[in-house]
C-alpha cells in the first residue's frame, strides 16, 4: 500500500513556525538549568521539527516551588469561583482564536490528523475548560445528620499542588482534561507532556497567561519520563499525581508516591477492550464500529477524539463471522493510509518510531503465532512511521496480539458461540478500560453490560464519549476518573468540621 501525498512539492497546508520551546515556570519561559535540548520529530517524515528545552529534576522543583507558593499564597486557590470560572472561560476563547496553529502542531508532533484536531481534538480541550468553568462556583460540602448533640458539615477543599503526566495519544485533549479539573477546584499545578508531544503543551501555557492565570499555577516542564516524570511521581511536595499511560510506568509512579509522601494517585492505563458483535447485529453497522475503534489510529469519523485509547479484540458471533469478515476487508481495503494534513486521508503515521517499532513486531508476532493475515501486515511509505491497516482473523485468547495492548491499527478477530462464553472470554484479560456490544436483544445488551468488568461499555456504538462521561479502568487499566464530576472530586479534599449544638454535654 502506497502512502497518499498530494504528488506535489507544495504541502497541504504551512505548518506554522513553532514558537515556544522552553520551560514556562512561575509564568515565565526559562531555559532548563542543564541548559539540554531534545528533538521533537515530525513522524510522517521522520526528521525533526525543534529542538525543545529538556526539563530534569531540578527544573521540576524549581516549578514545584512556583506552584506551592502559588498554592500557598497566591490568588489563585482563594479567589471567588466566578472569578476562577471568568479566567477560564477566556483561556478557552483564546484557544478557539488560535485553533488552526494548535491543531497544526498537534499534526506535526503527533501525526494526528489535522482535520480532526482542528474539529475536535482542539476545541474539545477548550470546551473542557468550559465545562470545569461552569463548576468553579458550584464546589460545596454537606450538612451532616450527627448523631449526638453535635453539629457537623464538610468543606470540599483543593487537594494543593497537582502534577500531571501526560501521554502523546492526544496532546491538547489530554492536556485540558487533566488541568481543566485541578484548575475549577483551585489546584496549582506542574505539567509534563510526553516527550514526543511537548509543542502545544507550551503554547497553552503561554495562552494561560494571557488569560490572566495567575503566575505559578500553570507550570509546564517538557522533559523525558525517567526524569523529569520520576521527580513529579517521587517529589515530597506535591500533593497529586494525575498520570494517563502505560500499566507498567503506571506502577512505577503508584510505587514512587508511595515510597516518597504518599501523595494521592490517579491512573488512567492501557487497555484491551472486548468489542462483542453477536448474530443478530446488522453488518455494515457492526463492521463500521469494529474499524473506528481499531484501525482507527489517528482516524477520522469519531464521536468524540479519544480514539487511541482503545486497543480492540473484536469477539465475533460464528453465525455473522464470515459475513463481517469479508465486508471489513472491503472496507478496510478503501481505507486511506496518508499525510495528517490531508483532508482525504483516513489514517495518519504512527505518533513515534518507538510506537512504530513496536506495533510492527506485534504483527510478525502475530503471523509466527498463526493468525490469518486479511489485509495489510506491513509498514508502508518511503518516509515516516506508516504502517498498514492489518486485520487478523482465527485470532486466539493465548495469542500475544489478543492479550497485550497494541495501540496501532491492528485489529483481532475472535469466534465465539455463546453469550455467557462471550463474557467469559471479555473478562478473561488484565485490563478493564471499556468494551463494546453490539446487538439488537435488549436482554443480551443488558446481561453483558452488567457483567462485563470495565469503566465504560458502549451498546451499539463504539467510543461514544462526553466531557460529563467518567473515564476511567478497573483491574490494571487503572482507577480513579478522569471527565465529568468524578474528575472533579480528584482534585478535591473533603474536610468534616464538627461544632457542639449549644447547651449539649460536649
Ligand atoms: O507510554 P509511557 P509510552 C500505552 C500504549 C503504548 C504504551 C507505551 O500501550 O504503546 O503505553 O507508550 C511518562 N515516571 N499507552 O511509552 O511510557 C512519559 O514521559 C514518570 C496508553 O508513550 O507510559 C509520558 O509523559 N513518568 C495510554 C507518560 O509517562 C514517566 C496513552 C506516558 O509514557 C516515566 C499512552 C516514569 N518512570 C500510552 N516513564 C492511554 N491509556 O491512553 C515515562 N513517563
Amino acid at each position: 500500500m502506497a502512502v497518499k501525498s498530494n504528488g506535489s512539492s507544495e504541502p497541504f497546508m504551512k505548518v506554522p513556525s513553532i514558537k515556544f520551546t522552553k520551560l514556562f515556570i512561575d509564568g515565565e519561559f526559562v531555559d532548563s538549568i542543564s541548559g539540554r535540548t531534545f528533538e521533537t520529530i515530525d513522524p510522517s517524515t521522520g526528521e525533526a521539527i525543534a529542538r525543545v528545552a529538556e526539563g530534569d529534576k531540578e527544573d521540576i522543583d524549581l516549578a514545584v516551588k512556583a506552584a506551592r507558593a502559588a498554592f500557598d499564597d497566591g490568588p489563585w486557590p482563594r479567589f471567588s469561583g466566578p472569578e476562577r470560572r471568568r479566567i477560564m472561560m477566556k483561556f478557552a476563547d483564546l484557544i478557539d482564536e488560535h485553533v488552526e496553529e494548535l491543531a497544526a502542531l498537534d499534526t506535526i508532533d503527533a501525526g494526528k490528523l489535522f482535520s480532526m484536531n482542528k474539529a475536535l481534538d482542539v476545541p474539545i480541550g477548550a470546551n473542557f475548560l468550559r465545562y470545569y468553568a461552569g463548576a468553579a462556583d458550584k464546589i460545596h460540602g454537606e450538612t451532616l445528620k450527627m448523631s449526638r448533640e453535635l453539629q457537623g458539615y464538610t468543606l470540599r477543599e483543593p487537594i494543593g499542588v497537582v502534577g500531571h503526566i501526560i501521554p502523546w495519544n492526544f496532546p491538547s485533549n489530554m492536556f485540558f482534561i487533566k488541568v481543566s479539573p485541578a484548575l475549577a477546584a483551585g489546584c496549582t499545578m506542574v505539567v509534563k507532556p510526553a516527550e514526543q508531544t511537548p509543542l502545544s503543551a507550551l503554547y497553552y501555557a503561554h495562552l494561560a497567561k494571557l488569560a490572566g492565570v495567575p503566575n505559578g499555577v500553570i507550570n509546564v516542564v517538557t522533559g523525558y519520563g525517567h526524569t523529569a516524570g520520576a521527580a513529579i511521581s517521587s517529589h515530597m511536595d506535591i500533593d497529586k499525581v494525575s498520570f494517563t499511560g502505560s500499566s507498567e510506568v503506571g506502577r512505577i509512579v503508584m510505587q514512587a508516591a508511595a515510597t516518597s509522601n504518599l501523595k494521592s494517585v490517579t491512573l488512567e492505563l492501557g487497555g484491551k477492550c472486548p468489542l462483542i458483535i453477536f448474530n443478530d447485529a446488522d453488518v455494515e453497522k457492526a463492521a463500521n464500529l469494529a474499524l473506528q475503534g481499531t484501525l482507527y489510529n489517528k482516524a477520522r469519523r469519531s464521536h468524540f477524539a479519544f480514539a487511541d485509547t482503545l486497543d480492540s479484540r473484536i469477539l465475533v458471533q460464528e453465525g455473522i463471522y464470515d459475513e463481517l469478515v469479508k465486508t471489513l476487508a472491503e472496507k478496510a481495503n478503501t481505507w486511506v493510509v496518508g499525510d495528517p494534513f490531508d483532508p482525504s486521508s483516513h489514517q495518519g503515521p504512527q505518533a513515534n518510531k518507538k510506537q512504530y517499532e513496536k506495533v510492527l513486531s506485534y504483527i510478525e508476532h502475530g503471523k509466527r503465532e498463526g493468525a490469518m493475515l486479511l489485509t495489510g501486515g506491513k509498514a508502508c511509505g518511503e518516509k515516516g512511521y506508516y504502517i498498514e491497516p492489518t486485520i487478523f482473523t482465527d485470532v486466539t485468547d493465548n495469542m500475544l496480539i489478543a492479550k497485550d495492548e497494541i495501540f496501532g491499527p491492528v485489529m483481532s478477530l475472535m469466534k465465539f458461540k455463546t453469550v455467557d462464553e462471550a463474557i467469559k472470554r471479555a473478562n478473561a484479560t488484565r485490563y478493564g478500560l471499556a468494551a463494546g456490544i453490539v446487538t439488537n436483544d435488549l436482554n443480551v445488551a443488558n446481561t453483558v453490560s452488567r457483567s462485563i468488568r470495565a469503566g465504560m461499555i458502549w451498546i451499539n456504538c463504539y467510543l461514544a464519549l462526553d466531557i460529563d462521561c467518567p473515564v476511567g479502568g478497573y483491574k490494571m487499566s487503572g482507577f480513579g476518573r478522569d471527565h465529568g464530576m468524578e474528575a472533579l472530586d480528584q482534585y478535591l479534599q473533603v474536610k468534616a468540621v464538627v461544632t457542639p449544638i449549644y447547651n449539649s454535654p460536649w
